[in-house]
């Protein structure tokens, strides 16, 4: 096992991966920003060490700096969380020149799942089903029309480095994709650098479930459930529960063997979740794999009772996994819901002092903060103030939990999106279960 790790991330993340340490007895080095000398994962670690000014390309994302701190501080191992450093392969190959164990895949596994055409050449490959589509970049508008034409509108334009929906579009006809392709071209080459574009069937009405994994260095892989992540805004997961009350066991254990098919035949070691889209038919496709461990992973640790950041430290360190798949444990039901603190009307975030603080308790209650008590939400950073996970032996009761949750959690001094999330688990449809990822528009508006 390691000798120390630095946690090169902040927020809730932060403080979840020390904590995971701290329980394994492993020193730890945080690293914080001008913006973040107040933040609790500063104070959690062993060490901590400001690296920069409050903007991220200044702090979190100085890899020069972290790379420093790490050699500076000893630590053999490098924790990246999410987002930020977590998929960048010039940080992953900086730490690995160091002799720092990056904790997570290798790089070129995260180069090929970092490219949704490469992602989807690979899963043909691997007979995993990939929705119909062209699986090679688009020369240019022209060609787009005609294989839009050869797929049968309507199609779902993409951009190959895209995410969280830059550089995507809905199409419905020629018209439609001549005003689209080129402005989304442009979106994706401005926001990604690489405007490589491609066109797949739309898949009407779609849910969006995910299965988590776990691949030792042997190849050894398990996967553990599927999270339910339809309900989103603006491609941000709103509410994400385990498991989906939407799958049956045999489309369950289908989708699970899918996703340790797309592992092993890329050679995957660590923690990584596989995207479905799934249709009203329980037709599921592969839609992109992440090579890092989610927000939303919580609520997998709490229906199989595993702690993934252990489960990260032990692979990355060359233990090999000490459970098989009949031993994954799938018990009660988990919902997360994420508490930032934004206006619930216009959804702008709303950073400010929190003037008083009180988080819900409970045994079923866990709450992953990302401020200390009575703090300021500064504007550089995502507007998150807690993760909020609910469990019960049932879904009705984890809903119930949660409502209890949010109704007792106070935050006042600033704006939070709690009165919307409270919509969301009160209403009907949800209590139904009828979460596709049209949810929000269709029940909320
Ligand atoms: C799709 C889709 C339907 N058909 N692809 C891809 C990125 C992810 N954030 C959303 N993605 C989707 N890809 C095909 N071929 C539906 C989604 C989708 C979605 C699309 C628009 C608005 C909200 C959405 C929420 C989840 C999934």
């Amino acid at each position: 096992m390691f000798k120390k790790v630095l946690v090169a991330n902040r927020g809730e993340i932060a403080s979840r991966v020390i904590r995971t340490c701290k329980k394994l007895k492993i020193p730890t080095v945080s690293i914080y920003s001008e913006a973040d000398k107040e933040a609790p994962h500063v104070d959690m670690a062993d060490e901590s060490f400001l690296v920069g000014g409050p903007r991220v390309n200044e702090s979190y994302l100085n890899i020069k700096r972290i790379i420093e701190v790490a050699k500076e501080t000893g630590a053999d191992a490098v924790h990246p969380g999410y987002g930020l450093l977590s998929e960048n392969t010039t940080f992953a190959n900086r730490c690995q020149k160091e002799g720092v164990t990056f904790i997570g895949p290798s790089t070129e596994i995260i180069s090929l799942m970092g490219s949704k055409i490469s992602a989807r050449q690979a899963m043909e490959k691997a007979g995993v089903p990939v929705v119909p589509g062209i699986t090679r970049p688009l020369k240019n508008e022209k060609e787009a029309i005609i294989v839009a034409n050869d797929i049968g509108y309507p199609v779902m334009l993409k951009a190959s480095a895209g995410g969280g929906g830059i550089g995507m579009q809905i199409v419905r006809s020629d018209e439609e994709l001549k005003k689209a392709f080129e402005g989304n071209q442009k979106r994706a080459t401005d926001f990604f650098g690489n405007g490589e574009m491609f066109i797949e069937k739309y898949v009407e009405n779609p849910r969006h479930i995910e299965i988590q994994v776990l691949a030792d260095n042997e190849g050894n892989t398990v996967y553990l459930w599927e999270r339910e992540c339809s309900i989103q805004r603006r491609h941000q997961k709103v509410v994400e529960e385990a498991p989906s009350l939407f799958l049956d066991e045999e489309t369950r254990k289908k989708m699970g063997e899918a996703a340790v098919t797309a592992a092993k035949s890329i050679g995957y070691s660590n923690a990584g979740t596989i995207e479905f889209l799934i249709d009203s038919d329980k037709n599921f496709y592969f839609l992109e794999m992440n090579t890092r461990l989610q927000v939303e992973h919580p609520v997998t640790e709490e229906i199989t009772h595993l702690d993934l950041v252990e489960e990260q430290l032990k692979i990355a360190s060359g233990e090999l996994l000490t459970f098989a798949q009949e031993d994954v444990k799938r018990q009660g039901h988990a919902i997360e819901v994420r508490i930032y603190a934004e206006d619930p009307v216009k959804f702008f975030p709303s950073p400010g002092k929190i003037t008083k603080l009180v988080t819900p308790k409970g045994p079923k209650v866990r709450n992953e903060m990302a401020v200390n008590g009575v703090s300021t939400v500064t504007p550089y950073y995502d507007p998150m103030i807690a993760k909020l996970i609910a469990t019960g032996e049932t879904r009705k009761e984890a809903i119930e939990v949660m409502k209890e949750a949010l109704s007792s959690y106070v935050v006042e001094g600033i704006k939070t999106n709690i009165p919307a999330l409270q919509k969301i688990v009160e209403h009907e449809a949800f209590l139904e279960g009828d979460t596709t990822t049209d949810f929000i528009t269709k029940y909320l508006k």
